[in-house]
């Protein structure tokens, strides 16, 4: 099939760079954003998120004359869906104030267990199809969706335009495998699923993407395809708790997590992943709880991996205290609130559960965000610069592996600090380096006692 005219409903993280691609490999595209300001940025020239290349990329599909935006989907050969799809607020209960948190989030620190996907975006984005469908049309949706969701829930949806799926109307789901920070290259170079209500849906959709993705395109069916995106970030949330759980074993054991992992490396078949702070992102912290929520009865170990990693910052912070003492009115720096290395994304970010987490205990905590200097958390003070955040803090804590951070100097630290205390969750400074200019350091998973 030959596809002429795309309509991509969401303009995010996804949306955008998946609209503008296309744009630029020749297909007339809308996006769409129930979001009034979003396309008011874009239409300013602007984008409202943070990726490397992506202005560069949005700005040339706008010059090319085939990208528009718009806030109502229009016929199209195709639609892309690319919503959000969150975890249901209301079934979450979590003992840390929302305020600073992005969306629908806090499940850091929570031992809940009944999360429950909202597809509420997914509906709403496939109804607003509904008017626009014609025969022959393809709707893919690439938002992660609990299994099943693509013929249960999206196929219904869309029949109510007297249509039917399979013999007028193409259906199919593609997982979007992008890493942030990456998102460009890996768009167009990852290896993409697209499953198909039939044969003829996955096949459309490989014809679809073809316009640009150089990774394998394989066709399998759509509930198959589902489940596969839920697998990939599972077999990762399942695998770093495994890292954090290393991490606090190894402090009881007075190991040194980073260099036992190391070695345990060097085995041919094992690959253990970095312990941290926890985990953050809208995706692996949320999605594994699509399978939990599905099949509670089948899923206690990926239940328990996610309640390991939210666990995490309470455990960090737990070692703070045990080496500064009584967190009360203690002044701390907070380095970094996104919820990885290099990216703006604060979304269930572990960082800031953190900071909730200190400042719960009673600590006067001072944040800094390379990458959203803006950003603030409830009950913490923001701080514009490296300089200012550290500026008469008695201790620090790197909670993000910030580019810029790797390259702090303990002799500037030492300048502006009044005390000497170091607290790092993501096992990044040279601790040498650090304890030679007078610093005493605390490394999550390696405790404060090894060089
Ligand atoms: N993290 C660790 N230790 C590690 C690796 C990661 O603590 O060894 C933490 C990070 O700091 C972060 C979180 O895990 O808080 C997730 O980061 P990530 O880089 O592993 O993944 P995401 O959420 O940015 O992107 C993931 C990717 N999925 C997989 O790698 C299986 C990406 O390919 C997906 O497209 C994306 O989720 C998504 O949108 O689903």
């Amino acid at each position: 099939m030959e596809f002429k005219t795309l309509c991509v409903l969401g303009l995010g993280y996804i949306g955008l760079p998946t609209a503008s691609t296309f744009a630029t490999h020749g297909l007339d595209v809308v996006g769409v954003d129930v979001n009034r300001r979003i396309v008011d940025v874009l239409r300013n020239g602007e984008i409202h998120i943070q990726e490397p290349g992506l202005r560069t990329l949005v700005q040339a599909a706008f010059r090319s004359g085939r990208l528009r935006v718009n806030d109502q989907p229009e016929p199209a050969d195709a639609f892309i869906v690319a919503v959000p799809t969150p975890i249901a607020p209301s079934t979450i209960p979590s003992p840390i104030p929302s305020a600073a948190l992005q969306g629908p989030s806090a499940l850091q620190g929570s031992s809940a267990g009944e999360a429950r996907a909202d597809l509420s975006y997914v509906r709403a984005a496939a109804e607003s199809i509904v008017p626009h469908l014609r025969r022959g049309n393809l709707v893919v949706l690439e938002s992660t969706s609990p299994p099943r969701t693509t013929v249960d829930v999206v196929a219904p949806i869309l029949e109510r335009s007297g249509l039917r799926v399979g013999p007028d109307v193409h259906l199919a789901y593609s997982p979007e495998r992008v890493l942030p920070g990456q998102i460009l290259r890996e768009l167009i170079e990852n290896a993409r699923v697209i499953g198909g209500v039939d044969t003829a849906s996955a096949e459309a959709g490989r014809d679809l993407y073809a316009a640009f993705v150089k990774g394998d395109i394989v066709l399998t069916d759509a509930t198959t395809a589902e489940y596969v995106k839920l697998m990939e970030n599972t077999f990762r949330d399942v695998n770093i708790a495994l890292a954090n759980e290393f991490a606090r074993l190894a402090e009881r054991f007075g190991v040194d997590v980073w260099e036992a992992i190391e070695l345990a490396n060097r085995h041919p078949r094992v690959s253990v992943l970095r312990p941290g702070p926890g985990v953050g992102g809208h995706c692996i912290s949320v999605d594994p709880w699509f399978l939990v929520e599905a099949a509670p009865d089948l899923s206690p170990l990926i239940r328990q991996a996610r309640q390991v990693n939210d666990g995490q910052p309470r455990w960090f912070v737990d070692g703070i205290e045990r080496a500064l003492g009584d967190l009360r009115g203690r002044a701390i720096a907070a380095l970094g609130l996104a919820y990885k290395q290099d990216v703006d994304d604060l979304r269930e970010s572990p960082a800031i559960a953190v900071v909730h987490e200190l400042t719960a205990r009673g600590a006067r905590v001072r944040t800094y965000e390379p990458n959203a200097p803006a950003a603030s958390v409830e009950g913490a003070q923001a701080a514009a610069s490296l300089e200012q955040a550290l500026t008469d803090a008695e201790a620090f804590v790197l909670l993000v592996d910030h580019r810029p951070f790797r390259s702090l100097q303990p002799a500037d630290a030492a300048r502006w600090m009044t005390g000497r205390h170091v607290f790092d969750a993501r096992g990044i400074l040279p601790r040498d380096a650090w304890r030679q200019a007078g610093f005493s350091v605390y490394v999550l998973g390696a405790g404060g006692g090894h060089a």
